[in-house]
């Protein structure tokens, strides 16, 4: 008879298609077998009364990365995933973040490196290019996207990173030469320079004017054209952070119409308001990230669009900087709002955040919260079906949630090395205690049970969401037609 490395046993195990009572088998660090009363293997897990799901996907963060501003981030590598783990996270997506004058392959080498060392779930990268040279374009990136790094980020904001228009569709073409999907942080430049060197000129400088300064329209302006560029080309987007009900209207018109642009939302714009930034002094800098949070009827509005699947995808964003002089007030205690960091953690909190709001609190579904979690990401990404599934074949990467036990958040009771939680206080139903990463227990008794650098790197093939949607006929859009093969 078979013997398992490992069995979880009378777990109620949820996936997209439903939850089933059942027994999952591990061998050799995959799923192997599913089923009723499997024989027990070398080691078990009780699971009765548990829900078992599979480990999160976050498709966003940034870890040890210079940010657009200049600043290093608060987590390494090992810091950043132990909390992701801590949270219920298996498989992150970080950046390796090129920097003007830097070379694109070095850039991936040395994440790679770091990454290699640090991490303890399994990682990949985003390509963030914000210098597309000649070189970088002909090169590197055909380069990259072959050997697995299956998506890119850039930016049409923060001066040290933003791409022009013409850059982004240079970037736009080799991605959908070599198949890769185009991330975008997606912002009015122009909009949110003019509006906040004009309220720092007259004296309005706290933490809450970095929301007036990204006004609402800079979000839906940039959506806009960045979906005409994808238009253009035929080539897949996802738009990162959507934050107003405006931006997620544009985004189920551009579906509507037949262009491939996906979309994501963090818990920031689910759970916090422009009000939050609204503290004495330089406290509110903790809640600046950008794009801003907004109002509760954007809140509304972006979980109707997740629910309608408009928006496919809830990532962190994890942006880490510590509420000292090494991060947030590295400026000091006189900073206007332009000098402060944006970014907020939020590796090990995402899945716990949208678990009590949409299972708990029974907003949503247990099925919907592991598709916008683990199994749309990976899919969207090129992580599926090793990643964000249990079925057998996939890595078993699986998180045993107790749905009953309640936490409340402490800005000391985090695993990360940013010292502050912007949820603190919050008290959440559902919480991830034993946590297995390709078979091997990494979270267990509220203890970090594995090695930093025992996290592998992820290589990705070229999946659907990556490819171009396909034309009936050159005559079917002619905004598509654009002569592709004379380019
Ligand atoms: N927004 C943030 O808040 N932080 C990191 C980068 C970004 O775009
Ligand atoms: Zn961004
Ligand atoms: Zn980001």
């Amino acid at each position: 008879m078979t013997e398992f490395d490992l069995v979880i046993k009378g777990g109620s195990v949820a996936t997209t298609d439903g939850v089933t009572s059942m027994d999952i088998a591990v061998h050799g660090g995959v799923i192997t077998a599913l089923g009723q009363n499997l024989p027990r293997g070398l080691r078990t897990i009780e699971a009765a009364g548990k829900l078992v799901l599979p480990g999160g996907v976050d498709a966003h963060c940034h870890i040890q990365q210079l940010s657009g501003g200049g600043l290093m981030n608060a987590d390494t590598f090992e810091t950043a995933t132990r909390s992701a783990a801590f949270g219920g996270t298996t498989t992150v997506i970080s950046f390796a973040a090129q920097h003007r004058g830097d070379r694109l392959q070095d850039v991936v080498e040395n994440y790679s490196r770091v990454a290699a060392a640090g991490a303890v779930t399994d990682y990949a990268f985003h390509l963030w290019i914000s210098d597309p040279t000649p070189e970088a374009l002909e090169h590197d990136l055909p380069r990259l996207i072959e050997s697995g790094h299956r998506s890119i980020k850039i930016f049409m904001t923060y001066d040290r990173v933003r791409l022009l228009d013409e850059q982004m569709l240079d970037v736009m073409m080799v991605a959908r030469k070599y198949g890769a999907l185009v991330c975008a942080h997606a912002e009015n430049h122009g909009m949110i320079k003019w509006m906040a060197d004009r309220l720092v000129s007259r004296g309005y400088i706290e933490p809450k004017y970095h929301g007036v300064s990204h006004p609402r329209v800079c979000e839906i302006e940039a959506f806009e054209r960045l979906i005409r560029f994808s238009q253009l080309l035929d080539q897949p987007i996802m738009l990162f952070h959507v934050s107003t009900a405006e931006g997620a209207a544009v985004i189920r018109r551009a579906r509507g119409e037949g262009i491939k642009v996906f979309a994501e939302t963090c818990p920031q714009y689910l759970f916090l308001t422009a009000q939050d930034l609204d503290r004495p002094g330089l406290e509110g800098a903790k809640w600046m990230c950008s794009p801003p949070p907004r109002s509760t009827a954007d809140q509304e509005a972006l979980w109707r669009a997740l629910e309608l699947g408009d928006l496919q995808v809830v990532s962190s964003d994890h942006a880490p900087y510590r509420f000292d002089s090494s991060g947030k007030l590295a400026a000091g205690p006189e900073a206007d709002f332009k000098q402060i960091a944006n970014g907020l953690p939020g590796l090990e909190t995402r899945l716990p955040l949208l678990f009590d709001a949409m299972v708990s609190q029974g907003r949503s579904s247990l099925e919907k919260f592991v598709e916008l979690t683990a199994t749309a990401p990976a899919k969207i990404y090129g992580l599926h079906p090793r990643k964000g599934a249990i079925a057998i074949g996939a890595d078993a990467d699986i998180a045993i949630w107790n749905p009953d036990r309640e936490v409340t958040l402490t800005d000391d009771g985090l695993h990360d090395n940013v010292g502050y939680n912007p949820f603190a206080g919050r008290t959440l139903r559902g919480w991830p205690e034993t946590v297995l990463r390709r078979g091997d227990i990494i979270i267990a008794d509220g203890k970090l049970q594995a090695a930093p650098g025992s996290g592998q790197l992820q290589l990705r093939g070229c999946a659907a969401s990556m490819r171009p949607a396909g034309k009936l006929s050159p005559e079917f859009d002619p905004a598509t037609n654009f002569g592709a093969q004379l380019l």
